[in-house]
């Protein structure tokens, strides 16, 4: 089966999300039919949404894999149980793990449970700015090269940290 390259955006604010950023590395890298190929430096934010909650660290990844979009979502959905997310109703509420599936190649995909590229990322800080650090030269299939994207997207109070 033909290989992709996908970005995927790793998100937490909860039970010191340094480590649970690093935990999602390693079971994504556990995952069969997945190769790592670059991981960014990690960057904190003040939440986007409710500001009751504490910052998050982000950080965005690029894997190879053979794994059919859906089934890598159901993959990822399982680890950001594994590790404590409790979902809620309430809208960018605080998690413990979000995993985001940003692009999958150049596809551009449209279902109930799964839109490419992910919703929102053109105004994320928190996104742009770690895949571009990681892709420079990458073209966002529907919203353009992610020089200019980030050219656009103010910081918001974007910290890379050491
Ligand atoms: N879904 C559709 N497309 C995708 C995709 N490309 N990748 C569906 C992953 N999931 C996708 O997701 C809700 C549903 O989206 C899933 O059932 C899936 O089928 P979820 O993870 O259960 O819910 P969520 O993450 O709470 O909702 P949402 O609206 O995706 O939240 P966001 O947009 O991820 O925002 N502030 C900072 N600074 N940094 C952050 O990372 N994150 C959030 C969460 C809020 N504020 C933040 C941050
Ligand atoms: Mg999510």
């Amino acid at each position: 089966m033909t290989k992709v390259i996908v970005y995927i955006g790793l998100g937490s604010n909860l039970a010191t999300p340094e480590v649970q950023i690093k935990e999602a590395r390693q079971a994504i890298n556990a995952l069969s039919a997945i190769q790592e190929t670059a991981f960014s430096s990690l960057y904190r934010s003040p939440p986007m949404g409710p500001q009751d909650q504490p910052d998050y660290v982000n950080a965005v990844m690029a894997v190879e894999t053979s794994l059919p979009a859906l089934e890598l979502l159901h993959c990822l959905q399982k680890i950001e149980l594994d590790h404590g997310r409790v979902r809620k109703d309430e809208r960018w509420g605080a998690r413990t793990l979000d995993l985001d599936i940003l692009l999958y190649g150049q596809q551009v995909i449209q279902q109930p449970d799964l839109i490419v590229p992910h919703y929102g990322m053109a105004e994320r800080a928190f996104v742009l700015y770690p895949l571009q650090e990681i892709a420079p030269s990458l073209q966002v299939p529907e919203l353009g090269y992610i020089a200019t994207l980030v050219r656009h997207c103010p910081l918001d109070g974007l910290v890379r940290l050491a």
